[in-house]
């Protein structure tokens, strides 16, 4: 088997602007990889630290120069002969070698770009998709395989709020899913011609039709059930049923519009204690088709979190985002005290592919679901579209089906079902 020749990396920016980590990793047989890191707007507290220089006169403190340099001086010699096949191994001692809970001395972008090259460096020598070694890797970690039977449902967020545009919606994302009886391909071409149409109704309404962070439009509302409400009709215009044929899904992303106890939101003229606040979150998910709701309470609030999830329907999976942070010591303790059913998982959330791996392993031997899922900031690397299939994650997320970084991940799941998965 070959060997690590070199492991380097370098700035690249990312689909907001930022700087963010692109890394090459060459074997001594000449193959030759490239991986690049997301990041994220809204961040959870628990996540693994992203290193950034600080520094204000270059990218507006945004640069990652530290964390190249880590991986340039620090840690790629040091695995120069080292087979990529020592997936465990090294990220163990990548993990070893920071030392902190949340990665904050190498930043978990750090570790990751040398943690995915490893998986993509194995795959390209091996001859296999990278999405089958991802899933050969996952069999031989926890003997026990997942059989690759069907592609993702993929969950298009389309309309954009919260943190992820500059216009007046608290919530952060306004998603739709085709239903689960759709071939992938059916559901990417019913996720266009909505989106699509969509930006036909709001130009009808003299809206703005710019889009944010994740390529869904971004206009103004009166409220956060006003975004609701035109999804329901845009969907009706293409003569598609609601609940039957498409379904929705909201990113609340709450803690970002959390404060001291109170919920503040466009749709009630005062702040709403959390009791309040949740039985609107309630009629909301169970009066409009909502199949997917993430994040709908604030992520230090787990006793709520456990009282809400006792209440919802049980057909609505309720994510947890920001709340378990694709953490297993969080993840565990969701699964003690029924917090919700459903993890994010978001391998830069903890900074290496084998402790992803593990968040999933504990979810499926708990009967828990995931959702891969890209981030705000995103590359055009479709490495997360691979690693989706190969852990037959129950749906994705990889925002709007637009801008060529999310379309990346899209596309790559179509390859996929063209390719290598006809029904
Ligand atoms: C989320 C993500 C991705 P961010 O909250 O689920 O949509 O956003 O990457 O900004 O955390
Ligand atoms: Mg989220």
């Amino acid at each position: 088997m070959s060997k690590i020749k070199k492991i380097y990396a370098y700035e690249i920016i990312d689909s907001r602007g930022y700087p963010t980590i692109e890394g090459k990793l060459i074997l001594d047989n000449g193959v030759e990889v490239t991986t690049s890191i997301p990041s994220g707007t809204s961040i959870g507290k628990s996540e693994a630290i992203e290193l950034r220089d600080k520094d204000e006169t270059r990218f507006n403190g945004m640069g990652v120069t530290k964390a190249v340099s880590y991986i340039n001086d620090l840690l790629g010699p040091k695995l120069v002969g080292v087979s990529p096949l020592k997936q465990k191994d090294i990220d163990l001692w990548l993990i070893k070698a920071d030392g902190t809970k949340n990665k904050s001395k190498l930043g978990g972008n750090t570790t990751l770009t040398i943690s995915q090259l490893l998986v993509k460096a194995a795959a390209t020598d091996l001859k296999v998709p990278l999405f089958r070694y991802i899933n050969s890797l996952y069999q031989s970690l926890f003997d026990s395989p997942i059989p690759i039977e069907r592609l993702p449902d993929p969950i298009f967020n389309i309309i954009n709020g919260g943190k992820h545009a500059n216009n007046n919606i608290e919530f952060q994302e306004f998603q739709i899913i085709p239903s689960s009886s759709y071939s992938f391909t059916d559901a990417y071409k019913i996720g266009v011609e909505i989106y699509h149409e969509l930006q036909k109704v709001l130009a009808y309404r003299n809206s703005n039709i710019s889009v944010g962070e994740e390529g869904g439009f971004a206009p103004d509302f009166p409220t956060n059930l006003d975004a609701i409400e035109i999804l329901n009709e845009t969907i009706a215009q293409k003569n598609l049923k609601i609940g039957l044929d498409v379904f929705l899904g909201l990113d609340i992303a709450a803690s970002h519009f959390y404060k001291d106890g109170k919920y503040k939101i466009k749709d009630k003229p005062h702040l709403l204690k959390v009791d309040e606040y949740l039985d609107y979150i309630y009629k909301l998910a169970t009066t409009y088709s909502i199949l997917v709701l993430e994040d709908p309470i604030n992520e230090d609030d787990w006793p709520k979190w456990s009282e809400f999830n006792q209440k919802i329907p049980k057909n609505i999976y309720l994510v947890g985002d920001d709340l378990l942070t694709t953490n297993k010591e969080r993840l565990e303790r969701a699964i003690r005290e029924k917090t919700c059913t459903t993890i994010l998982i978001k391998p830069n959330q903890i900074g290496t592919i084998t402790e992803t791996l593990e968040v999933i392993n504990l979810a499926r031997k708990n009967n828990f679901n995931y959702i891969v899922s890209h981030r705000s900031g995103e590359t055009n690397d479709s490495f997360i579209a691979d690693f989706a299939v190969a852990v037959q994650s129950d749906f994705v997320k990889f925002g709007a089906s637009a801008r060529g970084e999310r379309l990346a991940k899209y596309n790559r799941l179509w390859q996929i079902e063209r390719e290598e998965l006809k029904k």
